[in-house]
């Protein structure tokens, strides 16, 4: 397979005006017919007479066009498309195809999941569902008639309204749908099945009434409530912030077990996976329903951000995706905590972002060419396009920006454009300049940001000093200097300085040379400068910062952010001198600034405890592997190991007081319980981890009495993990009481799969094969795969990358198993291994290897045929 590039992009040749599809579901196939109203693109300088069509995995019945029914001779089937060798200017195409959802295990196109039929196009699903123009500038008017057993299917469901229904003689019925807006086939959905309603209503801001609508099985009707606020709470703010009111009748979501993505943002008809739209505390941690209320959320904003507005290509992809992750993002910090959700997203944003934008497989948020596009659903797209509007949010203030997102709705309404499009409405009303902004989409790579100061007591001068570079990446060795927003302030012991004559104590520096000094005049002492507040642009900063300066800043920034972002420089600074002690053998021993640093944060008692939680966890062992130069994961993870340990040994006393403090007799949902939650549960890490006496028998006890989800699986998280022979039979107890508890619950299982997978204690490859024979697991189901190979794989970095490679060759079989049901995920699941450069030789030679077994493997997918070579 070859890559498709964004320079080649020409407009669609022919259009379809309107598209009429009847999809009968039978008990072993489907039969879709499909009309579709057609036209010579009059924007297409494309002369010739023939139409070529996308479609994969069709049993073709029968072509016409006009009503006449083609020969063989009038059209062929070349791979993944249909050709008519001759159609008019204007013409009615009409095809019947046969497909097979019940074996479609890719769950791309129409599938069968559990009990319900159901559809994913995005990007490309809608060509295994009939023949078409599958490209997302061809938008159509929908008119869909589904037909399916009454008994088997009682509910019948399309994009836009219902239109008309009725039975049929033999047991089946049908219902017609009609989606007054156009769209391209991506944001089509079908959904047919035995399902429960939970419904609710909403009335617009223009006083429309909108019915909403949620389909899940009727097992799961309890846990509905928390989607359903968090949808009416989007559809609040959108009024609100942006202005964006919903215009259809209806909004329905359905829930599916086995689901590629989180969810998909159908016109009309959402699709989300199940772990992203049920909720309940019995069943459900506080992190559970977080992600509940920002992807509902998501989806719901696509409804502007996406589908009235969508992307004329798929290179275009972070034009809705980076949008609407940043839309979600505001709408996450004005519900909860703004500087928790920062803080949650800046640590996704290092790790994960980070690694892909320093790997193989790093591309721009606007990338010049793909080979699959399933494969350029990332972090990149997503996150860092994120990011990238949050910059122009910043440059502008919000005022500009919300007249800018004005502008863009207005412009494009009903059209598919690009990101220079929305860049555009942003330069017009802000006379700004973009163009150098738009290396921000155009080049892969983390920006490195280094920083240094002097200070001029003399003339009263500050002075701090930018120089900025970009390593090379795949695609662009050369880079061009960024247009970086760095949010500043000056810092002292009397508190933030005043920055201009309004007493503004932050200030957006914007750096757009390669070198640049900007001086503060007037600063009558010395001052720790507090950078990149609320992580004004995704770079790495460095500053040379002592390890007293940190404390500074974590005690005194005025910065939420950078005062949790200082407590995690100077743990990565302490870690990183003790792996380098761990490799040459010299003893491990804690600086105690640490110590009094957290002992501080403990004490304190004004402090949002979530926001206490998040300074007092330490950075992550896979953070400090992104961060490392050569990857020793033996001694990273030995030195997060021994601090956690020191941390609970030297604070047994507070963390105990901490936890019990902060425990509570009834459950609550508020804001202010989840923190007391969090805050609560990391204590009684922090005494397990400092093995106190009493910690076992509190996390035991914790683990039986709890009555929520988030302090159950917190207490079973640790009695696992818990290295002391005395733990093991209360873990396995726990472990067999969980699964005879829940086992009834697949997403109660998910979590009881992730526990063990991510277990460090030795042994763990052998540990997650035995579960893989567990009647619980399946192997079909995404949610599965992730929660068991994918959690190992990605997270138990010290038991997956045992020296033996065994969990290399474990990850390759898979891989290559999974390749044969379903590429999106097996390439997904492919993504440790391309990490191999960051090893030691010996790991780099195992993991390249396993690589190379997976890439030689016949008949591989376009999805892992591109990420495995694109990695070697
Ligand atoms: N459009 C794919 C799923 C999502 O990002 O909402
Ligand atoms: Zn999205």
């Amino acid at each position: 397979p070859g890559n498709i590039y964004l320079k080649d992009y020409e407009v669609p040749r022919f259009l379809i005006d309107k598209t009429e599809l009847r999809v009968e579901i039978g008990d072993k196939d489907a039969t879709v017919l499909a009309n579709l109203t057609m036209r010579r693109n009059p924007a297409s300088n494309y002369q010739g007479k023939s139409l070529s069509l996308h479609g994969v995995q069709l049993e073709l019945q029968q072509l016409a066009v006009d009503g006449r029914a083609l020969s063989k001779a009038e059209y062929e089937v070349n791979g993944e498309e249909l050709l008519i060798h001759r159609v008019p200017d204007n013409f009615t195409l009409t095809s019947e195809v046969l497909i097979r959802p019940r074996e479609n295990t890719s769950l791309e196109g129409l599938f069968k999941s559990r009990t319900m039929y159901c559809t994913q196009c995005e990007a490309q699903g809608f060509r295994k569902i009939t023949y078409y123009l599958d490209r997302p500038d061809v938008m159509s008017e929908f008119t869909t008639t589904v037909v399916a057993s009454k008994s088997e299917c009682p509910v019948l469901l399309s994009n836009g309204n219902l239109h008309d229904w009725g039975a049929l003689d033999d047991g089946r019925h049908w219902a017609t749908w009609h989606d007054p807006f156009l769209k391209p086939a991506y944001l089509f959905a079908l959904v047919a099945g035995d399902l429960s309603l939970v419904e609710d209503s909403f009335t617009t801001c223009s006083g429309r009434d909108v019915a909403l609508k949620l389909y899940v099985e009727e097992k799961d009707i309890e846990k509905c409530g928390h989607a359903m606020d968090s949808l009416k709470n989007a559809m609040v703010w959108d009024e609100e912030v942006y202005g964006r009111e919903y215009d259809l009748d209806l909004y329905m979501i359905v829930a599916v077990d086995d689901f590629n993505m989180g969810a998909m943002e159908n016109k009309g008809l959402n699709i989300f996976n199940t772990s992203c739209v049920l909720a309940h505390p019995s069943t459900t941690t506080d992190d559970g329903f977080k992600r509940v209320e920002a992807v509902v959320a998501h989806e719901y904003f696509h409804n502007w951000s996406g589908n009235r507005v969508t992307c004329r290509d798929w290179f275009q992809l972070s034009l809705k995706e980076g949008f609407t992750v940043f839309r979600d993002s505001q709408f996450s910090a004005d519900m909860g905590s703004a500087t928790v959700k920062r803080v949650e997203d800046v640590n996704m944003l290092r790790t994960v972002q980070f690694a892909e934008d320093s790997g193989p497989t790093a591309h721009p948020v606007q990338p010049a060419y793909y080979m699959e596009i399933s494969n350029f659903y990332t972090a990149t797209i997503y996150e860092k396009g994120s990011e990238v509007v949050r910059m122009i949010h910043t440059l502008l203030g919000p005022e500009l920006f919300r007249r800018g997102t004005d502008i863009y709705f207005e412009r494009h309404d009903g059209q598919a454009v690009t990101i220079e499009d929305f860049v555009a409405a942003m330069a017009d009303v802000s006379e700004r300049d973009f163009t150098q902004f738009m290396n921000w989409y155009r080049q892969a790579g983390t920006p490195r940001l280094s920083v240094t100061s002097d200070y001029d007591p003399q003339q009263q001068q500050f002075s701090l000093h930018f120089s900025q570079s970009c390593p090379p990446t795949p695609e662009c060795q050369e880079k061009q200097p960024y247009h970086i927003p760095v949010s500043v302030g000056l810092v002292t012991p009397s508190g933030d300085l005043p920055l201009d004559a309004k007493g503004n104590t932050t200030q957006v520096l914007e750096i757009t040379q390669p070198e640049q000094t900007v001086v503060f005049e007037g600063i009558t002492e010395a001052p720790v400068p507090s950078l990149l507040r609320g992580f004004s642009a995704p770079v790495k900063l460095s500053y040379p910062y002592t390890l007293d300066q940190l404390s500074f800043l974590m005690g005194h920034d005025s910065d939420g952010f950078n005062r949790w972002n200082a407590g995690q420089q100077l743990s990565i600074q302490l870690m990183q001198a003790l792996v380098t002690d761990y490799r040459e053998g010299t003893p491990l021993v804690l600086d105690q600034r640490l110590v009094e640093a957290f002992a501080k944060v403990l004490a304190e008692t004004d402090t949002d405890k979530a926001m206490q939680a998040l300074v007092l966890m330490l950075p992550s062992e896979y953070l400090l592997a992104e961060l490392a130069e050569v990857i020793d994961v033996e001694a990273i993870h030995q030195v997060r190991r021994f601090m956690c340990r020191e941390l609970g040994r030297e604070l047994r006393d507070t963390w105990r007081a901490t936890y019990l403090a902060n425990s509570e007799k009834v459950f609550e949902m508020s804001g202010a319980a989840v923190a007391k939650r969090s805050l609560k549960n990391l204590s009684l890490r922090y005494l397990l981890n400092g093995a106190s006496d009493d910690s076992l028998s509190l996390m035991h006890t914790q683990f039986m009495e709890a009555d929520n989800m988030t302090d159950r699986l917190s207490a079973l998280n640790g009695l696992v993990n818990d290295p002391r022979e005395e733990a093991r039979p209360l873990s396995e107890q726990a472990l067999d009481k969980f699964y005879n508890d829940w086992q009834h619950e697949p997403l109660v299982l998910n979590q009881w799969f992730q526990t063990q997978a991510a277990c460090v204690l030795p042994g763990g490859l052998e540990r997650v094969k035995v579960l893989m024979e567990h009647p619980a697991f399946d192997f079909h189901n995404p949610n599965k795969v992730r929660s068991l190979i994918g959690v190992f794989c990605n997270s138990n970095l010290i038991n997956f990358h045992d020296e033996a490679g065994e969990g290399y060759r474990f990850l390759a079989d898979n891989v290559i198993a999974l390749d044969k049901l379903n590429p999106q995920i097996a390439s997904r699941q492919l993504t440790p291994l391309t990490k191999w450069r960051r090893y030691d030789l010996t790991r780099q030679a195992l993991m390249r290897e396993e690589l190379a077994r997976v890439l030689a493997e016949p008949g591989l997918s376009r999805d892992t045929y591109e990420i495995a070579s694109k990695s070697l």
